[in-house]
């Protein structure tokens, strides 16, 4: 049995060498008081998490089709920040025929729900549970005071909570990770603490493409385990390809005797957004007409492609978004550039997932493996333009971004607010959210016994863990510890058996850190908090308007207090914690970096206070000298 008990206060990160510019510039920030660090550079990639208040467990076991001879092996690949549409199939422009070809020849969801940030989503995907009962209610980057340490608010995965990976090596797998964690790097909170035999874990919400080195001032370095100890990576590398390549060597490591489950999150497409230059060059005019346009055309292939309803009206435009005609002509082609990068990261991830399966096809264990293929949360609006102190940071830390050779080592790459919102059409807003644009994923479930199927059942991230356990015939033994699953089975809609696993009047709910959101029958309410939403909820009713334009909760209030009803009944159920009064995440973010840095630096903060004290009172006594002097 795994011990999941956390160690109290055991650092692992013992052992990293301190970077100098780094101490030199959390003293800077410090001292200019920088408790307002914007959202631009917070990886603000929090999930929200997915409240289903009806609480159907893993469906039984037992009426679905027989297992094969061999129990199947399981691949969960997670892309970063990827839209609804950013797959090819989906009717994004990057090129991803493998992605592609694994959607058209398996199960393609398209009524799917994540968070709105990293670590919930992670966390409920990998547990079945509502994002509140794992422990991961937020990403800590986000996290006040107030809910610091409380039950649900540990931002690690707590006691009773067991992952996937758990269940599947008590079922004989080997259990194997490799790619991005962001729930805990104590001791007791990697993933070799929670399941996975062997895994490569980056603990933070991202980290450099391409080399060993941190991507915002929150974190003083990149936090890379491996089995749990601080990772030794190449000089220079390619995240997805290292990625994948670690996952082939832990194939090959463990017996292959075992069937196995590989947990893939790539960094793709998270900021910084990076990309070899050959695959940058295919996009070269791509994105030139702007995201006025691109939001446009995927609001069009959306209806093509049954996504939402024929005529539904296009969502709207941030608040502060530019129009791209009022750009300098030089700014169009740098912003162009950006999404062209983008798009290749993208490319590039579906490249290396291509290899993977070369790989696979070449052990012989392609046709008995099972695909999960999604994303965590909406695409990031966050920017690294007009921002002195970021740029600070950037030249401490050897970043640019500027046009040329955007995208490779030293480019500090992203799309910001604008292409986010185009790119999260036909869905609105983007990341941190919970409207459709931070929320409506892409998923994808592909292998042995599946057949090609469009699936309109809503489907939310807690019920993956619970589908791949039904297809393995797998049942949680009676004593079982662990704490019940909130998802459930979506195999009942994959084998044709029925067409939602959700009843019209079932409920399903979201919320990371008071951005809130509650599904039932056609209706949705949704509230979106600072520094981009006003706290207030609205009703939408999702078929007819699925772009959240329009609020009806005054002309239907029957609706609004229902849907406001089975909301507190959500709360009260799962453990949310209400959010302090004026509570801005931004600014959160910015008091957290401080003091995350303060404590990380405090030995250099003290020593270099001494010293400027003594410095002081040295300058003090020779000016007394100097008085006495002249005076004597
Ligand atoms: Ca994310």
């Amino acid at each position: 049995m795994r011990s999941i008990a956390p160690e109290q206060g055991t650092d692992t990160t013992g052992g990293r060498a301190f970077d100098f510019p780094a101490i030199f510039l959390a003293v800077i920030f410090t001292a200019l008081g920088l408790v307002c660090l914007p959202q631009s550079i917070a990886e603000t990639s929090v999930d929200m998490s997915e409240d289903q208040t009806s609480t159907a467990e893993a469906s039984p076991p037992g009426d679905a089709d027989p297992a094969p001879v061999a129990p199947p092996n399981i691949i969960v690949i997670i892309a970063d920040d990827a839209a609804l549409m950013d797959f090819g199939a989906y009717g994004g422009e990057a090129a991803t025929p493998n992605i592609d070809r694994m959607a058209e020849q398996g199960a393609s969801f398209t009524q799917y729900r994540t968070s709105p940030l990293c670590s919930p989503t992670r966390a409920m995907l990998l547990t079945g549970l509502d994002n509140h009962l794992t422990g991961v209610a937020t990403i800590p980057e986000v996290l006040p005071k107030e809910q610091r340490g409380q039950p649900g608010y540990t931002m690690a995965l707590e006691p009773g909570v067991k992952t996937i990976a758990d269940h599947l090596k008590t079922a004989g797998y080997r259990t194997l990770m490799s790619g991005k964690w962001h729930m805990g790097e104590k001791a007791g909170e990697l993933p070799n603490d929670h399941g996975f035999d062997r895994s490569l874990a980056l603990a933070a919400s991202g980290a450099d493409n391409w080399r060993d080195q941190t991507y915002i001032p929150y974190y003083p370095y990149a936090p890379w385990f491996e089995d749990g100890e601080p990772a030794d990576l190449p000089e220079q590398f390619y995240s997805s390809e290292l990625i994948v390549d670690r996952m082939i060597e832990y194939l090959a490591a463990t017996n292959s005797d075992q069937p196995f489950f590989a947990y893939l999150p790539f960094q793709a497409i998270h900021i910084p957004v990076q990309a070899p230059s050959e695959f940058i060059a295919r996009y070269d005019g791509v994105y030139d007409q702007g995201w006025h346009v691109m939001r446009a055309d995927r609001h069009l292939r959306a209806q093509q492609l049954g996504l939402i309803s024929e005529g539904a009206p296009l969502a709207p435009m941030p608040a502060h978004a530019r129009d791209w005609d009022s750009l300098s002509v030089e700014d169009r082609e740098l912003y162009a550039a950006r999404m062209e990068v983008n798009a290749a990261m993208l490319e590039a991830m579906d490249f290396h997932i291509g290899r993977f399966i070369d790989h696979l096809i070449a052990i012989g264990e392609y046709d008995n493996t099972i695909f999960v293929i999604t994303s965590d949360n909406g695409p990031e609006p966050s920017s690294g333009d007009n921002d002195l102190r970021l740029a600070t940071w950037m030249s401490l830390n050897g970043y640019h971004i500027e046009l040329e050779d955007l995208g490779g080592v030293g480019s500090w790459g992203f799309i910001g607010p604008e292409w986010a919102n185009a790119a999260a059409s036909p869905g609105a807003l983007f990341k941190f959210y919970a409207t459709e644009g931070g929320i409506r994923a892409p998923l994808i479930i592909y292998g042995p016994g599946i057949t090609p199927t469009r699936i309109y059942s809503p489907a939310m991230v807690t019920d993956i863990t619970p589908t791949l356990l039904d297809m393995l015939n797998f049942e949680i033994p009676e004593d079982d510890a662990s704490r019940r699953m909130t998802g459930r089975s979506l195999l009942p809609v994959i084998t044709g058996d029925t067409d939602s696993v959700y009843a019209h009047d079932d409920v399903r709910a979201i919320e990371v850190s008071g951005n809130s959101a509650l599904y039932k029958g056609d209706y949705k309410i949704t509230r979106s908090i600072a520094p981009v939403g006003d706290g207030k909820w609205r009703l939408f009713d999702m078929v007819r308007d699925p772009g959240e334009t329009t609020d009806i909760s005054a002309q239907e209030p029957e609706i609004m207090r229902e849907l406001l009803a089975a909301y507190a009944v959500y709360e009260r159920d799962h453990g949310v914690l209400p959010m302090p009064a004026d509570y801005d995440s931004a600014q959160q973010i910015g008091i957290n970096m401080i003091d995350k840095l303060s404590a990380y630096y405090r030995w250099y903060l003290i020593a270099f206070a001494i010293i400027a004290f003594a410095i002081l009172i040295g300058m003090l006594r020779l000016l007394i000298w100097l008085v006495r002097s002249a005076f004597s």
